[in-house]
């Protein structure tokens, strides 16, 4: 191992050049929170003692071996991974992973099937979020809060109701706020003629939730729009217009948008739509994610665009505003590590952020220096901030470099392989 304190030494001087307090920016990158998926680890599949596999048009590929089985299993894993995540952490739960020795419905669920995941949070001092599970269902495939069927969107309606008493449930034990994503896959494989109804559906169907628990507290609520699903290529009723328009609409202060990275035509990305959607809203939940030609999920990259959203969320000065959480699946790699390198990722993006001369920037561009503007941008493309890392890691106990990935591979061999 290189002297870690010899570069962080010199990356200090670096930056002191273009008056940037490293120390400062390590401490805002610390503590801005990165609510860990916990779907990642057992490939979206839940605990509920029921038949059935992954629906909504969302897919896993692959099959690692090792993954978790039960809750033990899972938070144990989630316990291995965030060794080596540094800065604050929350875990973020779908009502899939729910515990009850028999089978509860999704329009039956209570605090009391999330009380394991409360404790455990508690025990480690974290904060929870939580998502209703609108997929994977039988009373899922012919939409759900966007149904035409009276009865089904009712179930559904009962389940958004429920969950967001678990997510005060969970804000009570936590003392942290409960950050809830509302996404529902209903959608259409060809074009439908009645476009609208099932948009005023889904409406009154948010409007039912949020009406049927105003007496909620410490509860944010996203809502995720999508563009298209496996099964729903032509449709979705939570288009992207939908769910900005609905949010915009309440001009609520918990309800919110969720962008997920993975939920646009290629071409279009999220940081180029955060300042609009500030221009409007006062947050933003985020879906971390990594399209490879469709919504793949795919393990969050130390990518162009990862790096450009929180370049973006500095400039804009929003970076604590914005509710930053991870989004992906893959089953073809070590679970373990598809956690550990999203998440060091998603973390490494904010650093290298925060170590940006914004306000060098923002005065050329004042002054109409537009040269100087790129020269800067460019030249900082390259600027020692992994040197920072490293630094940032050893101070957090969390692994410099790669020396997480021989722990990873001891757990496989001691543990994941026995499963
Ligand atoms: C699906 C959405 C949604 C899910 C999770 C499991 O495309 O991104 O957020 O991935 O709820
Ligand atoms: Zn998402």
């Amino acid at each position: 191992m290189y002297d870690v304190n010899k570069g962080y030494e010199i990356a200090k001087e670096f930056y002191a050049q273009y008056g940037i307090d490293v120390d400062k920016m390590i401490e805002l990158c610390d503590s801005t929170p990165l609510s860990i998926h916990c779907w990642q680890g057992d490939d979206v599949n839940g605990f509920e003692k029921k038949e059935g596999g992954l629906t909504g048009g969302i897919q896993t590929t692959g099959n690692y071996p090792g993954k978790a089985r039960n809750p033990q299993e899972l938070r144990a894993d989630l316990d291995f991974a965030m060794k080596y995540i540094p800065g604050t952490k929350k875990v973020n739960v779908h009502a899939s992973y729910m515990e009850a020795d028999t089978f509860v419905d999704r329009n039956e669920i209570e605090p009391k099937h999330f009380e394991n995941w409360a404790n455990w949070a508690v025990e480690r001092g974290i904060g929870l979020d939580f998502n209703p599970t609108y997929f994977s269902h039988p009373k899922s495939h012919n939409g759900t809060l966007s149904a035409a069927d009276e009865d089904v969107r009712r179930f559904w309606i009962e389940h958004g109701i429920r969950c967001r008493r678990i997510g005060e449930y969970f804000y009570k034990k936590t003392g942290k706020t409960c950050v809830i994503n509302h996404w529902t896959p209903d959608g259409d494989k060809e074009f439908p003629i009645d476009t609208i109804g099932p948009r005023l559906r889904l409406k009154d169907s948010y409007d039912k939730i949020f009406a049927a628990t105003e007496d909620v507290k410490g509860v944010m609520d996203g809502i995720e729009s999508k563009v298209f699903g496996i099964g729903a290529e032509s449709f979705t009723a939570g288009s992207h217009e939908f769910c900005m328009g609905y949010v915009m609409s309440k001009n609520s202060d918990h309800i919110i948008l969720t962008l997920d990275t993975g939920h646009y035509h290629p071409t279009e990305v999220v940081s180029a739509k955060l300042a609009s959607v500030y221009t409007f809203s006062d947050h933003v939940l985020l879906h971390v994610s990594r399209p490879v030609r469709w919504d793949s999920d795919h393990v969050v990259a130390f990518d162009d665009e990862t790096r450009a959203i929180m370049d973006e969320l500095v400039r804009l000065g929003k970076l604590q505003d914005t509710y930053i959480a991870t989004d992906f699946f893959d089953a073809s790699i070590n679970r373990i590590s598809a956690w550990i390198i999203g998440l060091r990722n998603t973390r490494k993006a904010i650093l290298a952020a925060l170590l940006q001369p914004v306000s060098l920037m923002k005065d050329l561009e004042a002054k109409g220096d537009v040269s100087g503007r790129l020269a800067v941008s460019q030249e900082f493309k390259a600027a020692p901030f992994s040197l920072v890392w490293d630094y940032y890691c050893q101070q957090k106990d969390a692994g410099v470099g790669l020396e997480w990935l021989e722990d990873v591979r001891a757990y496989e061999k001691d543990v994941l392989s026995k499963r």
